[in-house]
């Protein structure tokens, strides 16, 4: 037995594993790897089943063509014949392109799948983030100037937290990248510090709390509005005063929002508003932190956009111990360029063909997928790649999703199951087990609590014949620029290094500026792929070796080499302060109030002095920390334990719709209907259900034994690709309305009124 250790990729916590391996590559225990630089041993039960996805027997570990496995050669042959169709008879926007959410994970998809993205060129890009983080990215954009520059709040030296929308007991954190956040979280009571969770639900994360605020689902807006207009008039602290732009405008925009006229609407009291405003004023280091549930929600943006507001009007904003900003030993946009100022964010640049929708960030929202893919025209989608995403399972109104992939003319997945979306494919090429390859989190070190750098190489070879997921995406661009199924890979990736080396000679700010790109490329060698593309990035990173072989030494000591002989990760310290440097705005000041913002914002004032609400029930969200997404529910390890995929009722809706616990509702929105077993709990604000995303494992065609036994239902067959969120698109996915009626065994439906 040999141990190897490396990074988690399943979530964004990125916990350092301890992994046996046995002869014949044979995997055994996972543990946590104690001297893991940010985990220090954590780590969760999806962790431990990284050996179980390795070995699922329905892993897909060959090509399969419609539905019959292949030879990777017959399937790029047939990838190759149907795309090409597509493109030559219909041009590049008729091939759409949706990328998932382990696409963030994996460095194969962040690094080659914009290679493949650019020798495409298509307009038709969709991925996971407008069911998820687009808002805050575009607020953070609208703020700071780019849309990688997200506060993140830093968890080990807060003293207080407040806390939105957000379960990172369940989650384990995102975007606050946080191994064992209920450690962390401790951490802050224990120094005396305070936590408060506002969320209609009292999740664990809630009852772990000092207080838990019940707030109505779709207005953490209003609550947010009115505390900061209680601190607005307070003088700004002077560590962000003179980068403050745009003050006024902020303050005449919340003048309104008192806590009284939002009282109803948020279902908040007017006193417990004060306190978080007063909590907020006199905490030593506050921070502010919202997630899924403040940005898949009615006012996502506007939301996100008020949360760091109030990380600015409390101080807390770039102090130790606040929201902070982190610095990833990779780079990012904000630490390349003019430190201090930028072009800002640019919005809707073009607009979607069918509804007319903005893009956002170079995307379109993945809401107006099936309407592309359905109606005939120029640019009408006819044929989808999709990368590591499922869909037919996370997308708005599901239903309509899974008819339009079934009329397509070509459909071709990177994935590595026969799933609910990939079971309509033409194609599908399976990535290698995370455990086949190599793995750095160049987008996660972005929100981290603390600056990591941590490098994991492949711990086992690819399976014989097989691809590592960077060479199927070359294949692909070899494909899609028409240099047919069987491209040179090597060439193709010498050209993609060169032209990532050509980029950094040309910039007088990196430590290879002016080098000739064969000198550099000579440094490099031998790696290849991922590592060759990571090693440069690391050398030109903030804590870049540079190339001391020629002469070049960056500001710090980080390559690829110097991670390798680190296998617990290299500790870059706490975040540090980064105002002014850490901004790309025009003016070089944070931007208060950006219009695109106070305009997304009107509608809230239709909310002011609300009557109370008719009594409808909306639905919410939820996740478990045995489930990821759509995509784990194959690995007996966590798909054991009690039924998950219920719909949760407060007991009070229950006696009124006559449901008892374990009963069967069948519960309908504008777009469809599921049904679900009923658990009582007092946890739920009443007028809210709850039902978790990603079930619905029966389609016909997939390949998933283990989730077929408890195949649950889909949420997103409820979800109306209609309502979302305007300044985005993102999907509203929180604060369905939907109708809750009970299933009678043998009787039909007893409709309630
Ligand atoms: N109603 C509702 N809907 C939601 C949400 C919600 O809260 N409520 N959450 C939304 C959010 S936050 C997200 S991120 C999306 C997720 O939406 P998606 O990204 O579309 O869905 P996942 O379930 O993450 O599916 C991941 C896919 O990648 C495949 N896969 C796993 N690992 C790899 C790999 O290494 N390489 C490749 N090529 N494929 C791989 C899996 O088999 C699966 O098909 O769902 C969104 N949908
Ligand atoms: N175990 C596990 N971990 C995961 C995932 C998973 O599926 N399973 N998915 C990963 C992904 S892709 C993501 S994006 C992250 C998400 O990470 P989190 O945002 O922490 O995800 P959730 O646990 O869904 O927590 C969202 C909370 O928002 C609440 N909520 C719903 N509507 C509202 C509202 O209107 N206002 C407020 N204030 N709260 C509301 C819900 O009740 C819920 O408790 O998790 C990641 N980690
Ligand atoms: S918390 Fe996330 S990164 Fe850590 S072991 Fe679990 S799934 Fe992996
Ligand atoms: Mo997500």
């Amino acid at each position: 037995m040999a141990t190897a250790y490396r990074t988690c990729p399943l979530c964004e916590a990125t916990c350092g594993l301890e992994i046996e391996v046995g002869d014949h590559g044979r995997v055994g225990a996972i543990r946590g790897d104690a001297a893991d630089v940010l985990s220090h041993g954590f780590l969760c039960p999806k962790g431990v089943s990284l050996r179980e996805l390795h070995d699922d027997p329905d892993r897909l570990r060959a090509p399969v063509v419609r539905g019959q496995e292949a030879s990777w050669d017959e399937a790029f042959a047939e990838a190759d014949r149907l795309l090409r169709g597509v493109l030559d008879e219909h041009g590049r926007d008729a091939v759409g392109v949706y990328l998932g959410n382990p696409s963030a994970h994996g460095l194969s998809a962040l690094l080659y799948g914009r290679v493949l993205l650019k020798a495409l060129g298509t307009k038709n890009l969709f991925s996971a983030s407008t069911v998820d983080q687009y808002p805050k990215q575009v607020a953070s954009g609208l703020m700071f100037g780019s849309a990688a520059t997200v506060p993140v709040p830093d968890l080990d030296r807060c003293s207080y937290l407040l806390m939105l929308g957000a379960n990172p007991m369940a989650s384990n954190g995102s975007l606050m990248t946080a191994p064992d956040v209920r450690g962390r979280l401790r951490g802050i009571r224990a120094r005396g510090g305070r936590i408060v969770v506002v969320d209609p639900r009292r999740t664990r994360t809630a009852q772990a709390a000092d207080r838990w605020l019940g707030i109505r689902p779709g207005t953490d807006a209003l609550l947010l509005a009115a505390v900061a207009r209680e601190l607005a008039g307070d003088a700004p602290a002077a560590h962000l005063a003179p980068h403050l732009g745009r003050m006024e405008e902020l303050r005449a925009f919340l003048e309104p929002f008192t806590p009284e006229a939002v009282a109803t609407a948020t279902g908040i009291a007017p006193h417990e508003i004060r306190t978080l405003a007063v909590e907020l004023r006199e905490a030593a280091a506050p921070a502010v932190y919202g997630r899924i549930g403040t940005t898949t929600q009615r006012f996502g943006s506007v939301t996100s956009w008020l949360v760091d507001v109030l990380n600015v009007l409390s101080g807390g904003l770039d102090r130790p111990g606040g929201a902070m900003f982190p610095r990833p030993a990779a780079g990012s946009s904000n630490t390349r360029g003019e430190p201090g100022r930028g072009r800002g964010l640019r919005l809707g640049r073009w607009a979607s063909r069918v509804r007319g929708l903005p893009e956002v960030l170079g995307e379109f929202p993945v809401a107006t997928l099936a309407d592309e893919i359905e109606t005939p025209g120029e640019g009408q989608i006819r044929g989808l790649l999709t990368i590591a995403g499922n869909p037919a399972v996370s997308i708005p109104n599901s239903g309509r999703v899974a008819a339009a992939l079934a009329s397509l003319d070509a459909m071709v997945c990177v994935d590595i199951y026969l799933n609910e979306t990939t079971r309509h494919a033409d194609v599908v090429l399976p990535a290698p087990s995370p455990l086949q390859r190599s793995h750095y989190d160049l987008a996660l070190y972005g929100f981290s609590v603390r600056d990591v750098a941590n490098y994991s190489p492949p711990l086992l070879p690819l399976d014989p014949g097989a691809l590592d997921e960077w060479e199927i995406l070359l294949r692909l661009t070899g494909i899609v620029t028409g240099q047919g199924p069987a491209a040179d890979v090597a060439a193709l990736d010498d050209f993609v290094a060169g032209e990532m080396a050509r980029r950094e000679a040309a910039d007088e700010r990196s430590p290879a500026a002016g080098l000739e790109v064969d000198a550099i490329l000579g440094v490099l060698a031998p790696r290849r792929g991922t590592d060759r593309l990571l090693d440069l990035l690391l050398r030109c990173g903030p804590e870049g070796a540079g190339f001391p072989e020629l002469d070049r030494p960056g500001p710090g000591s980080l390559s690829l080499g110097a991670l390798e002989a680190a296998p617990h990760g290299i500790d870059l310290g706490p975040l540090r302060p980064r105002l002014p440097e850490v901004l790309r705005t025009p003016d070089g000041l944070i931007d208060l109030a950006p219009e695109p913002l106070l305009a997304a914002a009107g509608p809230m004032h239709d909310l002011l002095d609300a009557p109370e609400p008719n009594g409808e029930l909306v639905l919410i969200g939820r996740r478990h920390l045995r489930s990821n997404n759509s995509w784990m529910h194959n690995l007996p390890l966590l798909a054991r334990g009690p039924e998950r995929c219920t719909l949760l009722v407060n007991p009070a809706d229950a006696a009124r719709l006559g449901l008892a616990e374990g009963d069967r509702a069948r519960i309908a929105s504008r777009v469809g209907e599921i049904e679900l077993p009923v658990e009582l709990t007092e946890d739920l604000r009443p007028g809210v259900v709850s039902a978790p995303h990603g079930w619905g494992h029966d389609a016909p065609g997939a390949r998933l034994a283990v989730a077929a036994e408890r195949p649950g239902a889909n949420s997103n067959v409820l979800t109306d690709e209609l309502d979302i969120e305007p300044l985005t698109g993102t999907a509203v996915l929180n604060g369905i309305p939907v109708t809750v009626t009970p299933v009678r065994e043998g009787a039909g439906v007893v409709s309630v009124a």
